[in-house]
């Protein structure tokens, strides 16, 4: 016969752990999350720890970054994909146009509630821009990489990893476009681009972040103003192939040949990143003009950081029929006009999408 406090100690026992089964039975169930590799420092590896800038890239699988973090179980259910293993400075158009397919696929996946890039950093601004204006869902994806190897002291990608699991599976993240998860901050993939080359704060947007993580938390300040992801009239499960389009770097004393090498390259554009708002050298005006004549779009953009470059201020851009990238860098510019030539080869076209994404 059971004593009567022994009795009621059972009964609390079966009352508790019934309440606590309860309670892990409620429990809103954590994200689904696919983290997606293509290598970069995030999956790289040094010698030493003192290594922080001399190691090799893409050198570390999915499967093991993701045990390099095992707090990502509190946060989100996640899996491994690897879709490449390379140093992000050697992705091409084709790399770009496959790892966007994968993307759309994932997020038509119901059993997917995000998905996490991890990239390296050179070209991350590249990638970020071009999902923003080709993945039609508004499922949170996010970019992330690091600037330093896990193996050495200090490593900020653990963390950028778990900040961008956390912004992968929370619903806030919903309809902001393609997110890049970099040293606390989250910025839009379209803004944010890579300003120093040798520290973990390497990544801003002039217009400033989005957000930020913090501590499994993400906290929003503003949204995105141009079009993107399920607003874009671009969607990659249309698109096979990229037109080629090459950069020019304005400096003084430029050589005409590099032009005439954009052109026989078999490019559809040439960006010219020109010398403050845009400039073109006046002995170069009359090569551009020729090559526009000749097919060729001209698209004027800068050198500089910040700013956006006006149209028909340092040039008289209707008169020469060339279009003005407004606030993108040579290197997103050169994405979307890309992606512009897809759809259209009249520069009133053309300039309307620089405006608008
Ligand atoms: N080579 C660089 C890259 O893969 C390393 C990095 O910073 O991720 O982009």
């Amino acid at each position: 016969m059971l004593s009567r406090s022994l009795f009621v100690r059972c009964m609390a026992a079966i009352a508790l752990s019934a309440s606590a089964a309860l309670a892990v039975a409620q429990a809103p169930a954590k994200p689904r999350v696919v983290i997606l590799a293509t290598g970069g420092t995030i999956a790289g590896a040094g010698a030493t720890a003192a290594n922080s800038a001399t190691y090799q890239a893409a050198k570390v699988p999915v499967d093991k970054l993701i045990a390099g973090v095992p707090e990502l179980a509190d946060v989100a259910q996640v899996r491994g994909e690897q879709a490449f293993q390379i140093a992000s400075e050697s992705f091409t158009n084709d790399k770009l146009v496959t790892l966007g397919k994968r993307v759309s696929a994932l997020t038509k996946d119901p059993n997917v509630d995000g998905i996490v890039v991890t990239h390296g950093t050179d070209t991350l601004e590249e990638t970020s821009f071009f999902l923003n204006l080709v993945i039609h869902s508004d499922k949170p994806v996010v970019v992330v990489g690091s600037m330093r190897p896990g193996t050495a002291m200090s490593a900020d990608g653990m963390l950028n990893l778990y900040n961008a699991v956390v912004v992968a599976g929370s619903p806030q993240s919903r309809g902001k476009g393609v997110l890049v998860a970099m040293n606390d901050e989250i910025h839009s993939g379209r803004d944010v681009t890579k300003r120093i080359n040798i520290k973990t704060n390497a990544f801003t947007s002039q217009w400033g972040p989005l957000g930020m993580a913090v501590e499994g938390q993400t906290y929003w300040f503003r949204h995105p103003a141009k079009r993107h992801t399920m607003g874009s009239e671009f969607d990659i499960d249309t698109i096979d192939a990229l037109p080629e389009v090459q950069i020019v770097y304005g400096s003084g004393n430029m050589s005409l040949e590099l032009y005439d090498a954009v052109q026989r390259s078999g490019a559809k554009a040439i960006v010219h990143a020109g010398t403050g708002n845009g400039s073109v050298a006046n002995y170069a005006v009359d090569k551009l003009r020729a090559l526009r004549a000749q097919g060729l779009q001209v698209i004027r953009s800068s050198r500089v950081g910040d700013g956006f470059v006006l149209r028909n201020s340092e040039q008289p851009d209707d008169k020469y029929d060339w279009v003005v990238a407004h606030d993108l860098n040579p290197q997103k510019a050169k994405i979307l006009a890309a992606l512009a030539l897809t759809k259209t080869s009249d520069t009133k076209e053309l300039q309307r999408i620089f405006w608008q994404y």
